[in-house]
């Protein structure tokens, strides 16, 4: 260490916290710090280690500080984020890139020198009067080779206590590391504070630097925007996995259950609010994780590891029917950060909990009364739409065994949802990995959520769900996926679901239920147990079998009608989707595969065929 770098860390840390960060032996963290004390000025600073005392003072003083509150279930603890400050901020999100650096059509990029001036001005000084706390976290199973280290430093105990429930300690992780600077680095503050909240909303950034595998944030709390390690670190594990030859997916991890006891894993892809957590939690099955997955091959089959463990989940609509296990986990003493819900007495309620609800309370908007209106005179619901729980897998019964293992689950499907009245099927299998990954993961559109700011149910392209984190340009990103399989003697079979396809009056037409069936028969494909119907999109599932599957499961008949009415072919709703998928990759100023053109020509040319002989909508009876 140089000995400026010395006065200065230790004049603001003290002689034991800069023990505990020279203990770890690595120039390239004690200059990030450096520079952090530098810019941010904190009245002084906590390192943390791994140790149980220290994640226990975090989270003490996470109530203590104002930012969390305690409600009456033991372990349980609320906290709000402003109002305005509620969701991801894809606006506000961007990447700080070199002049000569073109990440494409779809990635909010910003001159690099100019971004660091002007969010690098926003943070100076942000922590005078305050503590910064510096935290080791591990993205993946620690001691595993998809282990990534990271730092991050923060004024939020809200934030740091929330990443000790969804990460794996790290700084033992950071001594194996040696002295080394791959690894990732956060620095956030919250910035001025009233309530407990962030105020200065008009100078809310999140900018990354790619170049030195660092992302700022100011003036948020939502951890969609703070918690480091969640989307922002997802952004730099995608540059990273690009470089060496993997992925880093915004995918869950399940283990799916057949028949005789076997457990097969399965990856899911779906824009927030389709679905993705509760398919990964359907019951029968087991969870390894329910946002974000690392891919690699090993020995030509490709493994696959929760880069989190712990869950922050979209609460709205979780109730005691349809989400036992969660419920279990939120209604009984444990370690629980709620977020933006409604608290009276103690009790916090949520939209869709299936409960009486008081007619008032406190939520993200202050004291709240049923018919309560904002300064834009919307009406405030009682929690927010995007209010969250955030709690550690363990703490759920049907965490799968498997969910820390270093060598990760072997991977056998990946699945593709989207929130899609009108087009696609509720399950189906590509034809092959590149059909699967073009057509359907590349293809994958969604009618837009509370879980990010702005309107909502516009449809829009979201490939693999990954388009907000998107940090290579498009082209590059889908030549990663395609090339993936090189070498691997089984692909993972790939399927899109659709749980939102309405009929001709409107209404649904699948129950929330039924995707355990979806699941089950893809189980039964990969392990060959199903014979299929071929359409001009992909393998579809035969009727007997759905017939099967939910007697077996749901007790349920499935009609003939249901069948028909559920999977017909609507021709040209695909076509349409087509022409405004290859509009989205012709646009691209980046290179883009031919295979994306090829395989979207070849699913025309078939259904262009299919209407020839069939007409609009093709009859799976048909096939
Ligand atoms: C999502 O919105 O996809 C989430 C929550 O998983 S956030 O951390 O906001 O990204
Ligand atoms: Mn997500």
């Amino acid at each position: 260490m140089m000995s400026n770098e010395k006065d200065i860390l230790r004049e603001t840390l003290g002689v034991d916290a800069v023990a505990r960060l020279q203990a770890l032996g690595n120039a390239a963290l004690i200059e990030f710090v450096t520079d952090a004390v530098s810019l941010l000025e904190p009245e002084g600073a906590l390192v943390c280690t791994d140790d149980p005392e220290d994640i226990a003072l975090v989270r003490a003083m996470a109530v203590e500080s104002g930012e969390e509150r305690a409600l009456s279930m033991d372990g349980h603890t609320l906290h709000f984020d402003g109002y305005y400050d509620q969701a991801r901020d894809r606006e506000q999100t961007r990447y700080l890139v070199p002049p000569d650096m073109d990440l494409g059509e779809k990635i909010n990029a910003l001159e690099r020198d100019q971004g660091l001036a002007e969010v690098r001005g926003l943070l100076k000084g942000a922590m005078k009067g305050k503590q910064m706390l510096v935290r080791f976290f591990c993205l993946g199973p620690v001691k595993s080779d998809f282990s990534i280290p990271c730092v991050q430093v923060t004024d939020s105990y809200y934030v740091a206590h929330s990443e000790d429930l969804l990460y794996r300690s790290g700084y033992e992780q950071f001594k194996a590391l040696g002295d080394c600077g791959e690894f990732f680095r956060f620095m956030h503050s919250s910035g001025r504070m009233e309530g407990g909240v962030s105020v200065d909303r008009d100078k809310k950034r999140i900018y990354m630097d790619v170049a030195t595998d660092t992302v700022y944030s100011v003036h948020t709390q939502y951890a969609g925007n703070t918690v480091g390690l969640k989307k922002l670190a997802l952004r730099l594990a995608i540059r990273k996995a690009s470089r060496e030859g993997w992925l880093a997916e915004h995918m869950f991890l399940m283990g799916v259950h057949g028949p005789e006891e076997r457990v097969t894993y399965f990856a899911g892809a779906f824009p927030s609010a389709c679905g993705k957590t509760s398919t990964a939690m359907l019951e029968g099955q087991t969870i390894v994780g329910d946002d974000l997955a690392y891919l690699k091959k090993r020995a030509g089959e490709i493994r696959s590891v929760n880069v989190e463990q712990g869950i922050f989940g979209i609460i709205r609509d979780v109730n005691a029917k349809d989400d036992p296990v969660i419920w279990d986990a939120l209604t009984h003493p444990g370690e629980v950060i709620f977020s933006n819900v409604l608290v009276a007495d103690g009790v916090p309620y949520w939209l869709g909990d299936g409960r009486e609800h008081p007619g008032k309370g406190v939520n993200h908007s202050g004291e709240w009364y049923r018919g309560k209106k904002d300064a834009d005179g919307h009406d405030v619901t009682l929690a927010n739409k995007n209010a969250r729980y955030t709690l550690r897998m363990s703490e759920l019964a049907n965490c799968d065994p498997a969910y820390n293992d270093p060598e990760g689950v072997p991977l056998a499907g990946i699945v593709y949802g989207g929130r899609d009245s009108d087009t696609c099927v509720p399950v189906e299998q590509a034809f092959d990995w590149a059909h699967g990954v073009i057509c359907k993961g590349a293809s994958l559109e969604s009618e837009t959520t509370a879980a990010t700011l702005g309107r909502e149910g516009v449809r829009r392209f979201d490939l693999m769900s990954i388009l907000d984190f998107l940090s290579i340009p498009l082209g590059q990103y889908i030549d990663m996926h395609l090339n993936f399989v090189t070498g691997v003697e089984r692909p993972p079979m790939v399927f899109s679901v659709n749980y939102f396809l309405k009929g001709t009056d409107g209404s649904y037409l699948n129950s929330i239920a039924d995707k355990r069936v979806w699941l089950q028969w893809a189980e039964l494909r990969i392990r060959g147990d199903v014979d299929v119907l071929t359409a001009p999109t992909g393998y579809l599932p035969r009727h007997e079998d759905l017939q099967r599957l939910f007697r077996e499961y749901l007790s349920q008949e499935f009609s003939e009608e249901q069948y028909v009415e559920q999977f017909s072919i609507r021709i040209p709703k695909h076509l349409e989707k087509i022409a405004r998928i290859e509009a989205v990759y012709r646009a691209e100023t980046a290179a883009v595969s031919d295979t994306v053109f090829v395989q979207l020509n070849a699913q025309r040319a078939r259904l262009e065929e299919a209407r020839s002989k069939y007409g609009d909508i093709v009859s799976p009876f048909d096939l």
